[in-house]
């Protein structure tokens, strides 16, 4: 009887432990805990702050930058807890825990965001961008500026863009260098049916779904190709799964520094300020670095065996051609004033 209880107890013991540990994987000096709210007992406020790339990405160094940054500003006022790979979801869950106040911070790229605010659609507009001088003017006018005030009616605050940067695509079937090389591929989107409906009537078999699930469904041949900045590519190692790639830059994607409203309303107006020029000058640094590692990283991709298919501007503007029906079904559901205004806006930042 003796030894039973003993045996209970040690099991006991061990259930205790393993439910306190938490899994904690967090890339923080925080003392091991994971904290389980937005405050910790000292009273000081904790976000969490997850994404899903991992930590050798220009966004976590971006995001370790926003870090560094709030605790030194707040006098440790405000801590921040970091977790990189998806460890606390996808974009689309993330997202949604900023709005129940179980997560404080996410950075998804602007497709997945259509979700909550259909007007972030109109980056999704193929060849919208036509360079990161021009995306930097647009992204800093108005109305970009005006559609990261609409987050806060879905309980989100944007305080600023960063870059995901040109998306490029890549498969495993064969080099893809013209239009009609789109034809019947197996491609991933991001979960935004302009993406969808893009891909479509580029001839291609479309498959929205998470980034967390991506690399698997390449692997197992579940989907022949994705599309993402060299960045993505090289640092998740898609070359491992994928033998080609081709620069389309068929899309600018910005990311967006998204925070919970719920929490935001609770800091102090100098925190606000803090947070916000934080996020600002932590973005700075991702896009400085994500330039010179997408500008990098195609070099890199080969060097991994992968074959490089350049597209002609005359195919790409076959391709162009080929959307252009898809943007006009669209013109409605993101707001005809919303694309005319971001058509206007790189219009001007093409002519100065
Ligand atoms: C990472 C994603 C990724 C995006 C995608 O969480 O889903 O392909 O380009 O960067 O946001």
């Amino acid at each position: 009887m003796k030894k039973l209880m003993t045996l209970f107890a040690l099991s006991l013991l061990a259930f205790v432990l393993v439910a306190c540990g938490g899994g904690d994987s967090n890339e923080t000096e925080q003392n091991g805990e994971n904290e389980s709210a937005s405050e910790s007992e000292g009273g000081e406020k904790v976000i969490r702050a997850g994404i899903g790339l991992n930590q050798n990405h220009p966004q976590y160094k971006g995001l370790l930058k926003f870090k560094e940054i709030v605790e030194e500003e707040t006098g440790g006022e405000i801590t921040v807890e970091t977790y990189h790979s998806g460890q606390l979801g996808d974009d689309r869950t993330m997202t949604e825990a900023l709005q129940l106040g179980t997560q404080e911070v996410t950075i998804p790229s602007t497709a997945p965001i259509a979700n909550f605010v259909p007007e972030f659609s109109v980056f999704d507009i193929p060849f919208l961008l036509p360079s990161e001088e021009v995306a930097d003017e647009v992204l800093a006018g108005d109305v970009a500026q005006d559609l990261l005030a609409k987050l806060e009616e879905k309980d989100l605050v944007g305080l600023s863009y960063w870059e995901n940067g040109f998306r490029d695509l890549t498969n495993s079937e064969r080099p893809v260098e013209t239009l009609e090389d789109f034809d019947g591929l197996k491609i991933r989107t991001m979960e935004n049916d302009l993406h969808l409906e893009a891909f479509k009537a580029l001839g291609a078999n479309p498959t929205p779904m998470a980034f967390t699930e991506l690399f698997t469904a390449m692997q197992q041949g579940t989907v022949d190709g994705q599309e993402n900045p060299y960045a993505t590519i090289y640092l998740e190692n898609f070359y491992e799964v994928q033998d080609y790639v081709s620069d389309t830059h068929h899309v600018y994607s910005p990311f967006v520094f998204l925070m919970s409203k719920q929490f935001y309303d609770g800091l102090t107006e100098e925190q606000q300020e803090i947070v916000r020029s934080a996020a600002e000058e932590a973005g700075e640094h991702q896009i400085k670095l994500n330039r010179e590692a997408n500008a990098e990283y195609l070099q890199n991709l080969q060097d991994e065996g992968m074959e490089f298919s350049e597209i002609s501007d005359e195919e790409r503007q076959k391709m162009v051609d080929t959307v252009q029906p898809v943007i006009e079904d669209f013109k409605d559901d993101i707001g005809p004033e919303v694309v005319d205004g971001i058509m206007e806006a790189v219009e001007n930042a093409q002519g100065e």
